[in-house]
């Protein structure tokens, strides 16, 4: 039986304000990204699927995480006729598109906010209402989780923004409707979705405060003041996936992304099933700071605790890699590692350039968490500049971009076809995952003890070996490995490495070896 896609595909997560913007009206659409597909496609990098961020029309209040329709495509981003025009260029490519689906909650501009704080077509359940607030849950994005309407008179809760009202998930039509929903997508040629925060769908039955944690910084940011058991990991929460799950079908995926997904809450790996997710999101590698040990620890907790991990470096809500004397280095050994986990990789558009995170000046900020919290926390808008496809920021805009566009000399133009660049060593890797199946599929086996420089993992599949070797240090390392090093299949130093078993690394030096 062959192997489902997810599993030995990867995923490309796409910005779409960020990523191409083709009518010069400063963000990134649908058409622009289209135009950019043979850039994805086997004609460049070789994914297999993209991951849009939302593209359904919002006040861009959280830009595109508080939607206003759920059946509509933003007219800024060229509506339901271009993104059907995406839908089959990409499928003309070999490319799946998954949407992101953000129905933890909605816009208070949505119709449906708009009739249940009017008390109108039987709304008025679809949201949680109450006189007073009835516990103490916190606003992830800073202060209660609770806000008067003036409009109903009453407090209603966002785990968000106040411009992103909860649904309620125990309302039965709620349900009803975004798996519906979700079948019109799928119907129309989505491949699956990315499900937003779907850990925080059903709520706690009694709305029951959470237990306090005594971190004093709870009292100026409640949100960490408590531990989250009642206000998500509910277990009403498996039917809803086990529906959403049958809603994609055979052939489609459900990528979760918890909010916490701290192992010591609720395991975001135990929320994958043949009756529930495909795949969870987790960001243990992404937090950990650069160094053997720590992407060790990370990588071997994550591993243990999914039947079948992903794997990402990047993504829109955290900082990129910071700007570094190494960073193109570091970028090229990301794709060996992001590449040859056992899993399936989610590339954030830009790693495959090394894009690093941008310093915004305050006057250009836009994500509404650097906009409170500046300059303690600067947001995520670092994290979202446009894509840089020419030098001197050029080939994202023939307008003014809607963030500035990172002026750090990396661009696909100038690194295509040039030898040792950070996106010809991503391209390298891609294909030689295409066509090594013990990297798409094999099992994986790491060393007893970490390394104190060098990342090492071995993966086996039908009597092929190969190993992935990672110094992730400045200094040269040797190491010691337990079988003989044949071919090097991929060097970042362009060189053999072997016979072994004793081996030396150059200062940051990777490479992908035949063994065994
Ligand atoms: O993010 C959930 C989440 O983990 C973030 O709130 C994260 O904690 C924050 O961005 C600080 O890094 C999802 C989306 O990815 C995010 O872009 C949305 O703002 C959020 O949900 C609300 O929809």
């Amino acid at each position: 039986m062959t192997a489902p896609w997810w599993k030995t595909g990867v995923i490309y997560q796409i910005y779409p304000r960020s990523f191409m913007d083709s009518d010069g009206d400063g963000l990134g659409d649908l058409d622009g990204i289209r135009h950019r597909l043979d850039h994805l496609a086997a004609t460049g990098l070789g994914v297999d699927a993209i991951w849009l961020g939302p593209i359904h029309p919002s006040p861009d209040a959280d830009f595109g995480y508080d939607v206003a329709d759920f059946d509509a495509v933003d007219p800024r981003m060229g509506g339901e006729p271009a993104f059907d025009r995406l839908l089959e260029a990409a499928r003309g490519r070999g490319l799946r598109v998954l949407m992101d689906l953000v129905v933890n909650h909605t816009s208070d501009q949505h119709a449906w906010f708009q009739a249940s704080r009017a008390r109108r077509d039987d709304k008025d359940d679809w949201y949680f209402w109450r006189g007073v607030p009835p516990n103490n849950w916190a606003s992830a994005f800073g202060g209660s989780g609770w806000r008067r309407d003036p409009v109903r008179g009453e407090h209603y809760l966002h785990t968000f923004l106040p411009q992103q009202p909860d649904l309620n998930w125990r309302h039965p039509p709620v349900a009803d409707e975004i798996v519906a929903m979700m079948r019109r997508w799928v119907a129309r040629g989505v491949s699956g979705f990315r499900l937003d925060v779907f850990n925080c769908y059903v709520k706690d039955a009694s709305l029951r405060s959470n237990p306090r944690t005594w971190n004093p910084a709870g009292f100026l940011y409640p949100y960490i003041g408590q531990r989250h058991i009642h206000d998500r990991d509910q277990e009403d929460l498996l039917p809803v996936l086990a529906r959403m799950r049958e809603a994609v079908g055979e052939d489609g995926v459900l990528l979760g992304e918890t909010l916490d997904e701290d192992p010591r809450y609720r395991l975001a790996a135990g929320y994958c099933g043949p009756d529930r997710l495909h795949l969870a999101m987790g960001f243990e590698l992404l937090r950990a700071r650069w160094g053997a040990a720590r992407y060790g620890r990370a990588i071997r907790r994550w591993a243990a605790l999914c039947s079948w991990p992903t794997w990402v470096l990047a993504n829109h809500d955290f900082p990129r890699s910071p700007t570094h004397r190494h960073a193109d280095t570091r970028a090229r050994l990301d794709a060996l590692i992001l590449l040859t986990l056992r899993g399936t990789p989610i590339i954030y558009y830009g790693q495959e350039i090394g894009m690093v995170h941008a310093r915004l000046a305050r006057r250009h900020l836009r994500d509404p968490l650097g906009l409170r919290f500046w300059p303690l926390y600067r947001g995520r808008d670092g994290a979202r500049t446009p894509m840089q496809w020419e030098p001197g920021g050029a080939g994202f805009s023939a307008g003014t971009p809607w963030l500035p566009i990172s002026r750090d000399g990396r661009s696909v133009a100038e690194q295509t076809g040039r030898p040792g660049s950070v996106l010809e060593t991503w391209k390298a890797m891609l294909a030689l995952r295409r066509t090594e199946p013990a990297l798409q599929l094999g099992g994986m086996t790491l060393p007893e003890r970490d390394h104190a420089q060098v990342l090492t993992w071995r993966r086996d599949h039908e009597g092929r070996s190969l190993r992935t070797l990672v110094n992730l240090s400045a200094r040269k390392a040797t190491i010691e490995l337990p079988e003989p090093v044949g071919e090097t299949l991929l060097s970042t130093h362009d060189r053999e490495l072997g016979p072994g078993p004793g081996l030396t690394l150059g200062p940051l030096e990777g490479a992908v070896v035949v063994v065994g």
